[in-house]
């Protein structure tokens, strides 16, 4: 059975958990990295030589890089559906995964790092503004790509819009005024609809350092999610 490495609050896992969920595949997660370990141990270098997470096992083959094993589900278990058969298209998607994992990611994640994962009484707020600057003015670019398409590819839900869900989901959860960005608000909701969404990413973080790790500790409670 396909194993996931890693653990179901982290920005990199979410998206391939998503995927696999959206696949409708039947996988193990395997709960590795913050504080359920595994990582250092020899098993895993010989998935992940980087002892990073996520990294999958699908059999006998391994893979790490969390847009390169969501790109292999697709393309394994969701060619011509989460994977578009015309190459185009494909490479449409590819552009908006890169472009997601790059400019619309590190101001968002860090945006989320300065609200969600700093104690109130430390965060500041001019760092605040200007991170929600940046990622207003990333994700501006999305707002026009989707004026006059309800996804990134076109009409239908594809892996191009993986990585800009999980990356809005984080944006459009943090306590901040944000400026509007309609049609990225209704393709989001577009997303909220999606089962897959609503269970695997539309998770609540936790806004302190008490209730981060009740949430690791209910993940390892449950085992597998
Ligand atoms: N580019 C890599 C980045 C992987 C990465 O930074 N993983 C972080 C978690 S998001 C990690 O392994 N941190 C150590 C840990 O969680 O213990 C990917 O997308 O897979």
């Amino acid at each position: 059975m396909l194993e996931i490495w890693g653990r179901p609050y982290s920005s990199n896992v979410i998206p391939v958990i998503w995927t696999a969920n959206e696949l409708g595949l039947a996988y193990t997660l395997q709960l590795a990295g913050g504080s359920f370990g595994k990582l250092d141990t020899d098993t895993y270098a010989q998935i992940n030589p980087n002892r990073m997470i996520p990294a999958i096992r699908d059999g006998d083959f391994a893979l790490w890089e969390s847009l390169a094993i969501v790109r292999y589900l697709c393309d394994r278990y969701g060619s011509g559906t989460l994977s578009p058969s015309d190459v185009q298209t494909r490479a449409v998607a590819d552009q908006w995964m890169e472009w997601s994992a790059s400019l619309a990611f590190t101001p968002v994640i860090q945006l989320f790092f300065a609200t969600v994962r700093t104690q109130p009484n430390q965060r500041d707020s001019a760092k605040i503004t200007a991170l929600r600057d940046q990622a207003h003015k990333a994700l501006s670019v999305a707002e026009g790509h989707l004026a006059d398409r309800p996804y990134v590819c076109g009409d239908a839900f594809t892996m191009g819009d993986i990585p800009l869900g999980c990356v809005v989901y984080r944006y459009f959860t943090v306590e901040v005024d944000r400026p509007p960005l309609p049609n990225v608000e209704a393709w989001y909701q577009r997303l909220a609809d999606r089962p897959a969404f609503q269970d695997h990413v539309m998770r609540h973080f936790g806004t302190n350092p008490d209730e981060w790790a009740a949430l690791e500790e209910a993940c390892a409670s449950e085992g597998v999610l």
